[in-house]
């Protein structure tokens, strides 16, 4: 067992959460509890005596430091990973910011014909760069990993300006760990064609759906050694399962990122890869559907950063503080009657026209007016998208082919300095809803398609910045300062379901 003194623990996936137990009052008393409901980590809190404990591993959150030292996080290595002599790591991650280094400074990939290697800006997450090889070059990663005995998750972004559908062996490879090209002793993670390919050589699986070019996609195979079982996602959804013919039994010495040299007879298709995750073990759908949905997700904790998978931490803020009062923890106070307002770069999805989204986000208004949050781009296109209308009213508000488009909740004002939570989803099925909350309290049903700006966005929170050029007299929403908290904003690039707004609601 590990344990982290003046440290507190927040996993990504919210479904992590087993169970929070009072009246504990020493550290091995909760760590008791935790054998008890099968936790890996937990959190004691001395000074009010709470124990809380997850089913989550320390490398699926934040580990944040606190400065209670009555409060500790405990938590249990893998234990895949413990009964192994192979020595497996956690977890390795290739950003390639610029070079093919595994944060953890063990699995560092080498460039081979290094002259041709292209290093694309920004990466999905609107900072750092993406990876792009022609077919003669790659990147050699000179460090053993033993899989013989291990099941896996590999997740990645990719982005393919071209698709490649016409000869048969058509591949864009983004990681290969090969033996030899023998059945079960070759894994190559790859695209073929536009569908993600998980193949252990002539052993393999291949998802339903096509990609499209020139859009970010997040990808993952895992493969389940005690079922044998296969599995591809797709932006967060199971796109492909199947049982393997036999277990995955490779055993080289070396992984390949990018092309494969040795295979001639393959059509080098490539596109852009940004940050490969590999862990030996399987992830859940949930923890995989928030790797790929939950773009960015701010709690405020004394802190501006990003807790979420992305780390989105472009911030720029003005006139804004910590109040220790939020709605948990601390929270943000936009309380100045100039500016004051928190912005944050680098929002892929919400650049793309239809594509679906939705904010979650608990406020606790000082008055019922201005813009609470607004999403823009580099070219002047601006939507106040949460906010007030001109009655007080809490509105949201997006745009389509036709115009500004608005619904709002106009049964009652929201009481003031009191935390209320917000949700606002979109999709072109249903258009913007508005929850408060965790119930549903208005729609607009007359339009339903979102027009954006084809670039990469910047959300704003606290007012609008541009009242002069954003949405003139066609905003529902009162372009001015917001004044009020704002607590656990979330963003995520999907719709939300009534359910999962309900429980973010209830939290
Ligand atoms: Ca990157
Ligand atoms: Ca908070």
């Amino acid at each position: 067992m590990d344990v982290y003194q003046n440290a507190q623990f927040q996993p990504i996936t919210l479904g992590s959460l087993l169970i929070e137990l009072d009246f504990i009052t020493v550290q091995d008393e909760c760590v008791c509890q935790c054998y008890t409901y099968s936790c890996v980590t937990g959190i004691f809190f001395g000074n009010n005596q709470t124990c809380v404990l997850y089913s989550a591993y320390l490398w699926e959150g934040q580990l944040q430091l606190t400065t209670d030292n009555l409060t500790s996080v405990f938590t249990f290595p893998d234990s895949n990973t413990n009964n192994n002599s192979n020595n497996l790591p956690q977890i390795i991650e290739w950003l390639f910011d610029g070079d093919f280094n595994d944060v953890y400074n063990r699995y560092n990939g080498n460039p081979v014909a290094n002259n041709a290697i292209t290093w694309i800006s920004p990466g999905y997450a609107g900072y750092g760069s993406a990876v792009y090889f022609q077919s003669t070059n790659y990147s050699l990663v000179n460090h053993y990993l033993n899989l013989t005995a291990t099941s896996f998750t590999i997740s990645a972004w990719i982005y393919m300006p071209f698709i490649n559908t016409a000869p048969t062996w058509s591949y864009f490879y983004l990681l290969s760990h090969c033996q030899t090209v023998v059945q079960d002793k070759c894994l190559h993670v790859a695209v073929s064609k536009g569908k993600l390919l998980l193949g252990f050589c002539t052993d393999d699986l291949v998802g339903s759906t096509t990609i499209n070019t020139n859009q970010w996609y997040h990808v993952a195979y895992t493969y389940n050694r005690s079922t044998s079982e296969q599995m591809v996602y797709l932006n967060g959804y199971l796109d492909g399962s199947r049982v393997s013919t036999g277990p995955y039994i490779g055993n080289p010495s070396v992984m390949i990122i990018g092309p494969l040299p040795y295979m001639s007879w393959v059509t080098d298709n490539n596109g852009y890869i940004d940050k490969i995750i590999f862990v030996p073990r399987i992830k859940s759908t949930d923890a995989l559907l928030t790797e790929a949905t939950l773009v960015a997700y701010y709690p405020f904790d004394n802190t501006y950063l990003d807790a979420g998978p992305n780390q989105i931490n472009n911030l720029t803020t003005i006139n804004t503080i910590f109040n220790s009062n939020g709605r948990f923890n601390q929270a943000l106070v936009i309380n100045s009657t100039n500016s004051s307002y928190l912005q944050t770069t680098g929002f892929y999805y919400l650049g793309k026209s239809n594509y679906t989204y939705s904010f979650s986000i608990w406020i606790c208004p000082f008055t019922n007016n201005g813009t609470i949050l607004q999403v823009s781009s580099p070219s002047g296109w601006c939507v106040p998208m949460i906010g007030f209308d001109t009655m007080g009213y809490l509105t949201i508000q997006t745009l389509g082919e036709s115009g500004f488009y608005s619904t709002s909740f106009n049964n009652k004002t929201l009481p003031l300095n009191v935390w209320s939570h917000i949700s606002m989803t979109y999709s072109i099925s249903n258009g913007i809803r508005l929850f408060v909350n965790g119930s549903l309290v208005n729609k607009n049903n007359l339009v339903f398609d979102y027009l954006a700006s084809d670039e990469m966005t910047t959300i704003t929170i606290g007012t609008c910045l541009q009242p002069n050029q954003c949405g003139i007299n066609a905003t529902t929403i009162v372009l001015s300062q917001f004044q009020g908290q704002i607590d656990e904003l979330k963003i995520f690039a999907r719709e939300l379901t009534n359910y999962e707004i309900h429980a973010l609601a209830s939290e």
